[in-house]
């Protein structure tokens, strides 16, 4: 076997320490005080350790795109101690390739047994907006408009757990092996993502982790390290999940300084594929094609602490929703309108800085 290619690089190998720690004490400011008033106290001090750390990153060189590492299976052992543990991608090629729901699953089956079913529908690109592009509708409406040309995407659907026969179309006694024996990860839970073709998912990063299976269709993943935070910049929005809206594919140097010159792992799913995805990992994944897939998710206490310490601490403060409302829904716990939470009314996008604030 040839060497492997090495890792994206941490930013604190490339990146003065101490404008890292300004900008995470700022990030706790702006979390305890609200974006608006920390950024009037402190936005300067923040904009000047990000210069830094742009400064940094430039003259340590351009980003490098890494391939995620491909096996065809692993022990749980060596699965925890060489990804869970150090928080690195993995694909297994194949993997689900038997699998009952490579067979059964399509877009006629889920039409035909669930299109009753309500479907929440939250549009990324309208975060912060007034209503967040929060739509509900059913996945039969969801399914028969996904060749529109502007078409919904059901992301996070809670199909699986709502309807757990589902659940026998997984090799669950190999996914379970993976997750509780390797990574102390208790309480599973499942969405199911049915893409368009040419839809994407914005850069986002959350605490818990998941086994991505890839059903049908091709969807490219990209993953940063936890510490991308310093140029990705997101808001401190009270909640599980933080976002940035920068297209990789199309970044504006001037509003994302530094984003070129990050290392990210990238890899291209295809059906019976299963992709680890690790905790507080930024990602960006596109639909190649018109996709199906499901994650099996969950979360682990010692993985998150290891991977992003700071926004695991910081999961204890949310107010949007809280941490005890995530961990125990009234009901059934839709992401989808977690996310809307977090990225509503304000919450979403950029941050303001001192040179783009408007009023407030
Ligand atoms: O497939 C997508 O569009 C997003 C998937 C994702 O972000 C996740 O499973 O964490």
């Amino acid at each position: 076997m040839g060497a492997l290619p090495p890792d994206p690089r941490p930013l604190r190998d490339r990146v003065p320490g101490r404008a890292g720690l300004t900008l995470d004490a700022l990030f706790v400011a702006e979390h305890v005080l609200g974006g608006p008033l920390a950024g009037r106290l402190w936005g300067g001090c923040r904009e000047r350790a990000r210069r830094r750390v742009v400064e940094a990153l430039r003259a340590s060189g351009p980003g490098r795109t890494v391939p995620v590492q491909q096996v065809a299976d692993l022990s749980p052992e060596a699965f925890a101690e060489c990804h869970l543990r150090p928080g690195v991608p993995v694909v297994f090629r194949g993997r689900a390739a038997a699998w009952p729901a490579l067979a059964r699953w399509s877009r006629a089956f889920f039409q035909r047994e669930y299109g009753s079913d309500p479907a929440v529908i939250f549009d990324p690109s309208q975060a912060g907006s007034p209503g967040c592009g929060l739509s509900t509708t059913t996945l039969g409406d969801v399914l028969a408009r996904i060749d529109d040309p502007d078409p919904p995407y059901a992301r996070f659907h809670p199909l699986l757990d709502r309807h757990p026969e589902l659940l026998h179309d997984l090799d669950r006694a190999w996914l379970d092996s993976m997750r509780v024996r390797a990574s102390f990860g208790g309480f599973p839970f499942h969405t199911l993502f049915l893409g368009p073709k040419g839809s994407s998912t914005p850069i986002h990063c959350a605490g818990n982790e998941n086994l991505f299976v890839q059903v049908q269709g091709r969807k490219r993943w990209r993953f940063w390290r936890p510490d991308a935070r310093f140029v990705l910049d997101p808001r401190a929005n009270r909640a599980p999940a933080k976002a940035c809206p920068v297209d990789p594919d199309a970044p504006d140097e001037a509003v994302w300084p530094g984003f070129e010159e990050l290392d990210h792992w990238q890899v291209v799913l295809e059906p019976g594929d299963v992709l680890y995805v690790p905790a507080y990992a930024w990602h960006h994944v596109v639909n190649l094609d018109q996709t199906l897939g499901a994650a099996t998710r969950w979360t682990s206490v010692p993985n998150s602490v290891r991977q992003a310490p700071l926004y695991f601490a910081l999961e204890f403060l949310n107010t949007r929703p809280t941490l005890f409302r995530t961990m125990f829904p009234k009901g059934e716990l839709d992401v989808t309108t977690l996310l809307a939470e977090a990225h509503g009314d304000g919450a979403g996008g950029r941050r303001p800085t001192p040179s783009t604030r408007t009023s407030g």
